[in-house]
C-alpha cells in the first residue's frame, strides 16, 4: 500500500440482537461491538470491526481486553509505520505482543479494506476471492426445548439455508439433533457446535451422534486441545472440525499431521487477520481439507470481511454468513446484507472496498465511547 496508517478510531457501540443467542458457555443478548475506522496519510479510510465478545467465553479476549490492547500495543505499533501492504501487519504486530488476535484482526483487516479502496477494487477481489455468491447456514443457539429447536431449523431450511447448526452442549445434545433430523429428513445437511463443552470421557456421548449423519461436529473439546479430539476422532464416525483450537496456520498444520480434525472454521477474527485466514486457507486446500467461514454475530461491517473471504476457493462448506435480518432490528450498514431464496449471499465484487456503506448517523447514535488514536490532520 505504500502508505502508513495515520489515524484509528475506536468505536463501542451497543446493539441488541432480534432473540439471545446461547451457547454451551454463555448467552449474549445485546452486542458490544469495537468498531474501527482507519485512515492513511492520504487520507484513505475504511471501516472495520474486532469480533470479541462481551465475556471470555469464547476465547479469552473480549472488547474490554481488545479496547486496552489496540489503544496501548497495537496502535501505537502501526500508526506511522510504513507498510509495503497489508502482509507486513501481522508481523509488526506478532514482533513482541503475544495473543490479541482479535484485537490485531481488527487492525489487520482494516488495513487491506483500505489497499482495497485505494486501488478501486473489491475486498474480494483483493485476496483473489473467485465467487459472485456465497452459500449461507445458519447457526442456531442452544433452545429450551427441542421443539423450540425444531421450529428454528424448520424456518431456517424453508428460508433456503443451506446447511444448519445446532449448538449442542451436555444436556442438550442427542435429544435435540434426533429431533431436528427426524423433522428435516435424513438429506438436510445438519451439524452440530459444541464450544468446547465435552471431555475425552464423554466420546460415548458424542458417538450416540453419529446415527445421525451430521456434516460435522465442530469443537467438541477444549479450547486449545488438539491431542485429545484426534483420539476422539479415532472414535467417531462422524468429521470433527474446529474452530476455537485453530488461532494460527502453525495449528493447523498440526491438526493436519495429527488428524484432530477434517475441517476447519475459519474466522478471520480468530487468527488475526486476512493473511492468516489466507494461510490457512492455502494449507487446508492443499490437505483437501474443507473449510468454511464462521461468524461472530458481527455487524454489518464484520460481515464484510466474511463474505469476501468466504469468496476464496476452498471455502466449499456453507459458512455462518446469514444476512443482517437474522441478527438484527437495522443493520449499522446500507445495503443490508440480504440471502436469496437458494440460500446464497452476494458478494461485491465490483463495488471497491468492504462493499457497503456504513450508516454513520446511526452508528453515532449507537456509540458509548469513542477514541482517536494517532495524529489529527
Ligand atoms: O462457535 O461459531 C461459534 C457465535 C459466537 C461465538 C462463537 C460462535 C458463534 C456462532 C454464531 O456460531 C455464528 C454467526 O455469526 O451466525
Ligand atoms: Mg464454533
Amino acid at each position: 500500500m505504500a502508505s502508513a496508517l495515520h489515524t484509528i478510531v475506536m468505536r463501542e457501540i451497543r446493539l441488541p440482537l432480534k432473540e439471545p443467542f446461547r451457547i454451551s458457555s454463555g448467552v449474549t443478548t445485546d452486542r458490544r461491538i469495537l468498531l474501527i475506522e482507519a485512515s492513511d496519510a492520504d487520507g484513505v479510510t475504511a471501516w472495520s470491526e474486532c469480533v470479541a465478545g462481551e465475556q471470555p467465553n469464547y476465547s479469552a479476549e473480549t472488547v474490554d481486553t481488545a479496547w486496552l490492547a489496540i489503544k496501548e500495543w497495537i496502535a501505537p505499533r502501526v500508526l506511522g509505520r510504513p507498510l509495503a501492504h497489508p502482509r507486513e501487519v501481522t508481523p509488526a504486530l506478532d514482533h513482541e505482543i503475544r495473543g490479541h488476535r482479535m484485537a490485531k484482526a481488527a487492525i489487520e483487516m482494516a488495513a487491506w479494506a483500505i489497499l482495497a479502496e485505494r486501488e478501486q477494487v473489491s475486498l474480494s477481489r483483493l485476496i483473489g476471492g473467485i465467487r459472485d455468491r456465497i452459500a449461507t447456514g445458519i447457526s442456531l443457539g442452544i433452545q429450551e426445548t427441542p421443539d423450540e429447536l425444531v421450529e428454528r431449523a424448520s424456518r431456517s431450511w424453508k428460508n433456503g439455508y443451506r446447511r444448519i447448526k445446532m449448538k449442542i452442549a451436555p444436556g442438550a445434545d442427542v435429544e435435540y439433533v434426533a429431533a431436528v433430523r427426524a423433522a428435516l429428513g435424513p438429506q438436510a445437511p445438519l451439524m452440530a457446535d459444541a464450544n468446547s463443552a465435552y471431555r475425552l470421557q464423554d466420546a460415548g456421548r458424542l458417538a450416540e451422534l453419529d446415527p445421525f449423519n451430521l456434516m460435522m461436529i465442530e469443537q467438541p473439546l477444549g479450547q486449545d486441545d488438539l491431542i485429545r479430539h484426534a483420539e476422539l476422532q479415532r472414535r467417531l464416525a462422524t468429521p470433527l472440525c474446529l474452530d476455537e483450537s485453530i488461532t494460527t496456520c502453525e495449528r493447523a498444520a498440526d491438526m493436519i499431521a495429527l488428524e484432530s480434525g477434517r475441517i476447519v472454521n475459519i474466522k478471520p477474527g480468530r487468527v488475526g487477520g486476512f493473511a492468516e485466514a489466507k494461510a490457512i486457507h492455502d494449507l487446508c486446500q492443499q490437505h483437501a481439507i474443507p473449510v468454511w467461514c464462521g461468524g461472530m454475530l458481527e455487524s454489518g461491517v464484520g460481515r464484510a470481511y466474511n463474505v469476501a473471504l468466504a469468496s476464496l476457493p476452498n471455502f466449499t462448506i456453507p459458512g455462518d454468513v446469514s444476512p443482517s435480518a437474522r441478527y438484527w432490528m437495522r443493520d449499522i450498514v446500507s445495503p443490508e446484507w440480504t440471502m436469496d431464496a437458494e440460500g446464497l449471499v452476494a458478494v461485491p465484487r465490483d463495488r471497491p472496498g468492504i462493499g457497503v456503506d456504513v450508516d454513520r448517523d446511526r452508528v453515532e447514535n449507537l456509540t458509548v465511547r469513542t477514541e482517536r488514536l494517532g495524529s489529527r490532520r
